[in-house]
């Protein structure tokens, strides 16, 4: 903890990497790993099966149930500890980069400004047939599907698997890590790419890597140093 302070301090320029974890203890499910009501699987569904091309072409209907109650959860949640001290950090860092897989909008509502959503976001719709694109955030939602004027199915502006990441989003995001001296791997499993592999990049050219997760995933041996714990609380505690 003691060298990990140091490191932030003089660090001149950090990339973040954000996962689900960061959110749930505002009372956002994760995906895979947490503890508690967390891990957020609906139905029983796993993510694999609902956020694919293929499982909205056979059932809209069904994912976007499962959308409209994620909607409704993040309506209610407010950013938690970890995402304030992420804004803080970067108000003192001259460069400070943070790149989220996660959907909500909770790094921008702390006031992170520099935020890279390589996944998109659950408040945007886009339209199947005119491609066109709107922020949404009623909860719940009229009506399901969703419906643009043209006619067309919406779609939640996120990235599904299978899907490409969008392109200059990505392009910023590798830069970051390219160029960045600590690297912060934050409540992710760390199994999703290409996001995952902007820690092994930022490690390649020579970046500390500092890994805040409650569980180890794949990463953590690989590292500079592991930090066990809630990021809700070792955040605030880092940047102290
Ligand atoms: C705490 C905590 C607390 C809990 N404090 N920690 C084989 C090898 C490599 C890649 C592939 C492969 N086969 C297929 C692929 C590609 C695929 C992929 O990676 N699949 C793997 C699963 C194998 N990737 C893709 O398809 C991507 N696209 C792509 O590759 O495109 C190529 C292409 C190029 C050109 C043209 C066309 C295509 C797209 C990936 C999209 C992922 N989308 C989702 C859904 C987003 C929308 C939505 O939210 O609904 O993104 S899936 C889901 O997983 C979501 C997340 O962002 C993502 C990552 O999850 P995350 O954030 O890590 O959450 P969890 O739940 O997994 O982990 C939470 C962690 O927090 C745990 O570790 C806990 O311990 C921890 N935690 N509480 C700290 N309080
Ligand atoms: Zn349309």
């Amino acid at each position: 903890m003691h060298s990990i302070r140091e490191w932030l301090r003089d660090a001149s320029s950090i990339a973040v990497l954000t996962g689900a974890g960061v959110s749930a203890e505002s009372g956002v499910p994760t995906f895979r790993g947490g503890s508690g009501n967390n891990p957020g699987l609906w139905k029983r569904y796993r993510a694999e099966e609902l956020a694919t091309p293929a499982a909205f072409a056979r059932d809209p209907k069904l994912v976007w149930e499962w959308y409209d109650w994620r909607r409704g959860l993040i309506a209610e949640a407010r950013p938690n500890p970890g995402h304030y001290a992420l804004a803080k950090a970067e108000a003192r860092t001259p460069n400070f980069t943070l790149i989220t897989q996660n959907v909500d909008g909770l790094h921008e509502l702390a006031g992170s400004r520099n935020v890279l959503r390589l996944h998109g976001s659950i408040w945007i719709l886009r339209c199947m047939e005119c491609r066109r694109e709107r922020e949404d955030r009623r909860t719940p939602l009229p009506e399901i599907p969703p419906r643009c004027e043209c006619g067309g199915m919406l779609r939640p502006g996120v990235v599904w698997f299978g899907e490409a990441l969008p392109a200059k989003i990505w392009q910023d995001a590798e830069m970051a890590a390219r160029s960045a001296d600590l690297f912060l791997l934050i409540g992710t499993s760390a199994v999703v790419y290409p996001a995952a592999g902007l820690a092994s990049m930022a490690k390649s050219v020579g970046a500390r890597v500092v890994e805040i997760n409650i569980a180890e995933t794949g990463f953590s041996d690989s590292i500079d140093e592991f930090l066990q714990g809630p990021s809700g609380e070792l955040l605030p505690q880092l940047m102290a």
